[in-house]
């Protein structure tokens, strides 16, 4: 196999992550009322800050905290609503807070606003997690590169709204990649050293796009950066095995094998312990000589 991989370390609040060990895996932990699979789940940041422990006791190596829904408008009816960066603050805050004190582990914020990652990384967050590659606000670099924090750039075709409407390419794989180098581009300008790169499955993708972007993810090596990405639970995983989104974490689980054995050095899930235990065995199999 490759293993471009190999070579992949980021600084996360000052302690390096080697990235190239083994696969690594985020867990998602959504303080939102309506995210697609998971939204309401908890009523106080204390029951979302346990739920976000055992996903580490589970095998999670960082964690995604996200206060605004991207649930595309389609198969869960209306798009997500947007909503301002005082209120995710108000969501997502008191759940970092109270991580940061009892893990080390990594935090990372999902966030499309500078605000949001600013009042993040303040209080104890290390990754910044941006579903807009930089589109929505560019300020999300400085911000990243101030903090020097590591930066996630995921490609999206429009917004969450309009996303899913018609989405065309060319060369699927392709015009990711360039959309994506422009974006890599941009944080490096602006002084952002680890940048991970997301091919955004689902936003702005139909069942073949997504399809053909984990079987070609190879491709995405030629950026030079590690690869995350994000395939849990999501419509094209019920496209294929025609199954509901609370019976898709088999589908989930393939899709991040593929991936990983494609390069991928990052998987975004909220099922953490079958996934780990997935990825464990195509570690095993990556390592075999
Ligand atoms: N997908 C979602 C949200 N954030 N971030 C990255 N880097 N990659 C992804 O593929 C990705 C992401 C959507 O999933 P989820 O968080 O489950 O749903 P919602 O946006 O409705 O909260």
């Amino acid at each position: 196999m490759d293993d471009e991989r190999r070579t992949y370390r980021i600084t996360v609040k000052g302690r390096a992550l080697d990235l190239s060990a083994r696969s690594h895996v985020m867990g998602v932990l959504n303080v939102t009322p309506d995210s697609f699979s998971d939204g309401g789940r908890f009523a106080t940041p204390d029951e979302a800050a346990d739920a976000a422990m055992a996903m580490l006791a589970d095998g999670a190596d960082i964690i995604d905290i996200g206060g605004e829904s991207t649930r595309p408008r389609g198969p869960y009816g209306e798009g997500a609503r947007p909503v301002t960066a005082d209120e995710e603050i108000r969501r997502v805050l008191p759940v970092i807070e109270r991580l940061a004190v009892r893990t080390d582990a990594p935090i990372s914020i999902d966030t499309t606003k500078a605000e949001v990652a600013e009042a993040a990384l303040s209080s104890g967050a290390g990754i910044v997690n941006d579903i807009s590659g930089l589109r929505f606000d560019p300020r999300i670099a400085g911000v990243a590169a101030r903090h020097r924090a590591p930066l996630v750039l995921m490609h999206i075709r429009g917004t969450p709204d309009t996303m899913q409407a018609d989405p065309s390419y060319h060369d699927v794989v392709t015009e990711v990649r360039e959309e994506l180098a422009a974006s890599v581009r941009q944080a490096s300008a602006a002084g952002v050293k680890d940048i991970i790169v997301d091919p955004g499955l689902g936003f702005g993708k139909t069942l073949e796009h997504n399809l053909t972007l984990i079987r070609r993810l190879g491709e995405l090596a030629l950026l030079g950066r590690p690869v995350l990405v994000g395939p849990s639970r999501k419509g094209f995983i019920g496209a294929v095995l025609g199954l509901p989104v609370e019976e898709r974490v088999e589908g989930t689980a393939a899709a991040a094998a593929a991936a990983v054995m494609n390069g991928a050095s990052i998987v975004r899930v909220h099922d953490v312990r079958q996934v780990k235990r997935t990825l464990m065995l195509i570690d095993a199999v990556r390592k075999a000589g």
